[in-house]
């Protein structure tokens, strides 16, 4: 049986209105409704929101209302009109969509937004865990719930959960202003699959994650303890068939011819909610220069503006509305005759078909967005106009830019290079913007909104099975029978934070009497043979344990030594020079962060920071990482990360090819491999599938099995010496 879906988003996809008949439901069209309607049509599958309305408004009739919304799998989240105050047009619309769309200066910060904010997403969530069960698929939807994937998961440990966000995700920078940073995050991954439009926006959420909470990611997956999440880029299309369709509807053609009145008219045409965010007085700007300089266009071009009322409650939505209206006034009066009104502004909704006849009307469609998680108007315009006879100038800030090269691509806030594009859209030659439309055409028709939706479910569904689990009594018990019938044996063992636990001066993690009998002991157990394979240097390894009968590996890989044997370099002929560039660098690091110090050794420099304080640590450990990994681009360089250690590596040696070595000796029948940090990962990836691979720490690994402690695994080696 197939699993259910249940979307969740702030609105539902319809609002109920008094009618003639009674209530009635209308569907309301965006791109998100149109999208996922068919997903919610099928089965037995649900749609939980918000109905628009506050439930004081409703009085009497919310029962009533209820019932018709379930007959239709609409699930309504009743709230009041004050949860809708701080909830939606405060956290969400005041302090959320500013940040997240670079405009910190009309972000405000308020703690009552922020308590109604959770509120809400508990009372989603209540309603949610009310119809829900564990074997449903929960698919939730955009910056309004980013609390809710944590919420879910609470309830529903095993669900497959996915969150959606249909805004940008801003860079750290920005988005470290928010007062409940860590708890949006935490909030967030609460999914399997975190989705973004582009991955711009993944990689600056997994920057903030591991900035902020520490967490890594591999190639986007982020391991937590058990769990792990998935966080990509799907890029929302539209629905391609039914834009594409009215391109050859007659009724359509009708209305778009009475739009352009003559064929001696060129009609720009703009359509957007009333946001700050789209970049309107820019346009504004931009159309006002492009008529100053080019006056032979005067009375050949209108400007026709669908500007959508949106958050009119809002303040800075008042103003701008202001602001437009007053340039549009100076714009007219500058430049129109009394034939001629250069903008026509329609502020209200369309219904659909006058908006299809809108955009076939258009010779060329404004999208001047200052920022915008992805535009679904401009991928609208190019689909409609499906005899390619328009041209798109579209702002580089909009996550559609990516996928439609194609379109003249602006920077709205460079206002003459904004005119000039318009001047550029209008005289294009027809060749040209049938080739570049239909390019743009074809890729949206194979990446419309039902494959966006399907890739995203197919993911959620894929999202690993595969689980790193602790290594409980059962497997220990197997792996020691392993251990005893195997004829021969290796066991490859990281040294720090895997033997030993990490201590604040390194010096100071010498072994433990304890340690060195446990090592002695299983090296000289018959049919085996025991590798410390470290970071250190061969220097201290031979200090601390060179009188073991075991083989070794030094700076991950930089020398080897089998046991008995004398040190063997792989990195012999590496010029050193390069730490004379990377020295200073560390150094710099250090006389910024207090407690942190430089190690050097034969291949690799390290700057060391578990003595210094955590939080600032954590800050230019993630810099520093930045800046060596951009000087070592393209040379023999690596960069490594350990724990509290970042590290600066000569040479392509690692512990995984430094472990071949032994692994090419002979067949092993037991191998068992454990390690605490990414240099060990190297280790695990360079092991056949059945060996025994254990971290010792959480975190994400491809190691099979996970220890807390060092205590832990000791126990776990010392077992192997008993019968
Ligand atoms: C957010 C993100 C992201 C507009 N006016 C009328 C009307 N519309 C329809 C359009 C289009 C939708 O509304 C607007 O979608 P956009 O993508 O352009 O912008 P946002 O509303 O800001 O949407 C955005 C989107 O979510 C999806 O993830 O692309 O970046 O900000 O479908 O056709 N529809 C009707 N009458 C109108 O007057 N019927």
């Amino acid at each position: 049986m197939l699993a259910r879906l249940l979307i969740v988003s702030n609105r539902l996809p319809v609002s109920v209105e008094e009618g003639k008949k009674g209530w009635e439901l209308k569907p309301s069209v965006g791109g998100l409704a149109t999208g996922l309607s068919s997903f919610h049509a099928a089965g037995e599958n649900l749609w939980i929101g918000w109905p628009g309305t506050s439930h004081e408004s409703l009085r009497n009739h919310k029962r009533h209302i209820q019932q018709i919304l379930e007959d239709h799998r609409f699930i309504p989240v009743w709230l009041s009109a004050e949860e809708v105050h701080a909830f939606y047009y405060g956290f969400s619309n005041r302090t959320l969509w500013p940040l997240f769309h670079y405009f910190p200066q009309h972000a405000v910060f308020e703690k009552r937004f922020w308590e109604g904010y959770c509120n809400v997403n508990e009372k989603f969530a209540e309603t949610v865990s009310s119809v829900a069960t564990e074997s449903d698929i929960l698919w939730v939807h955009d910056y309004h719930l980013l609390l809710l994937p944590a919420l879910l998961r609470k309830e529903f440990p095993k669900a497959k959960i996915g969150f959606f966000l249909h805004i940008p995700f801003p860079s750290y920078e920005v988005f470290r202003m928010l007062p409940w940073r860590e708890e949006i995050l935490q909030g967030m991954l609460g999914a399997d699959l975190v989705g973004f439009h582009t991955y711009s926006y993944v990689s600056h959420f997994l920057d903030c994650v591991h900035a902020l909470l520490g967490h890594e990611h591999v190639l986007g997956e982020i391991a937590l303890g058990e769990r792990r999440v998935r966080v990509d880029a799907f890029p929302m299309g539209i629905d391609w068939k039914r834009f594409s369709d009215a391109a050859h509807d007659p009724a359509v053609a009708r209305e778009a011819a009475r739009i352009r009145r003559s064929e001696d008219l060129r009609v720009l045409l703009s359509i957007d909610r009333m946001d700050y965010t789209k970049g309107i007085v820019e346009r504004l700007l931009a159309f006002d220069e492009f008529l100053s300089r080019n006056p032979r266009f005067k009375e050949r071009v209108i400007l026709l503006m669908l500007l959508v009322p949106s958050r009119t409650r809002v303040e800075e939505y008042r103003e701008l509305k202001k602001r437009v209206d007053e340039l549009i006034g100076q714009i007219n009066g500058k430049h129109g005759t009394v034939a001629w009104t250069p903008i026509r502004y329609l502020y209200r909704t369309l219904p659909f078909p006058n908006l299809l006849s809108l955009y076939q009307a258009a010779d060329v469609l404004l999208v001047t967005s200052l920022r915008d998680g992805m535009n679904l108007v401009a991928k609208e315009y190019v689909t409609t106009k499906a005899d390619g006879r328009g041209m798109l100038v579209l702002s580089e800030f909009a996550g559609a830019a990516l996928e439609l090269p194609e379109a003249i691509q602006v920077n709205p806030h460079d206002i003459t290079g904004l005119a000039e594009a318009i001047r550029q859209a209008l005289t294009m030659p027809e060749r040209e913007k049938i080739r570049r439309m239909r390019a743009m055409r074809e890729r949206l028709r194979r990446h419309d909104v039902y494959h966006w939706a399907s890739s995203f479910l197919r993911v959620l569904q894929e999202v690993s099975e595969v689980k790193v689990a602790p290594l409980k009594p059962k497997d220990r018990h197997e792996l020691k029978t392993a251990f005893h019938v195997a004829s021969a044996r290796i066991l490859f063992l990281d040294y720090d934070g895997t033997l030993v636990p990490l201590v604040s001066d390194p010096q100071e993690a010498m072994p433990d009497e304890a340690l060195i009998t446990l090592l002695r002991d299983l090296a000289l157990l018959p049919r085996t043979e025991v590798v410390v394979v470290s970071g250190r240097s061969r220097e201290v390894l031979d200090a601390w344990l060179g009188d073991l009968p075991l083989g070794m590996v030094a700076e991950h890989g930089g020398w080897i030594k089998e046991k008995g044997g004398p040190w063997i370099s792989w990195g012999v002929n590496i010029d050193p020079a390069w730490k004379r560039r990377i020295r200073p660098i560390l150094e710099e690091f250090v006389e910024r962060l207090p407690g942190s110090f430089v190690e050097e050794k034969t291949f690799t420099l390290a700057w060391h920071y578990r003595r210094a304080h955590p939080q600032v640590a954590k800050t230019l450990a993630r810099e520093l990482k930045n800046v060596l990994v951009e000087l070592t681009a393209h040379t023999e360089l690596q960069v490594l990360e350990g724990h509290k250690v970042i590290e600066v590596k000569a040479g392509p040696f690692s512990k995984g090819q430094a472990i071949r070595k032994w692994l090419a000796k002979r067949r092993w029948e037991f191998i068992l491999a454990c390690g605490d940090d990414r240099t060990d990962e190297d280790m695990f990836r360079a092991l056949p599938k059945d060996a025994w691979t254990i971290k010792v720490g959480r975190g994400h690994t491809q190691a099979r099995f996970f220890l807390t402690h060092p205590r832990e695994l000791r126990e776990v080696l010392a077992s192997l010496l008993l019968p």
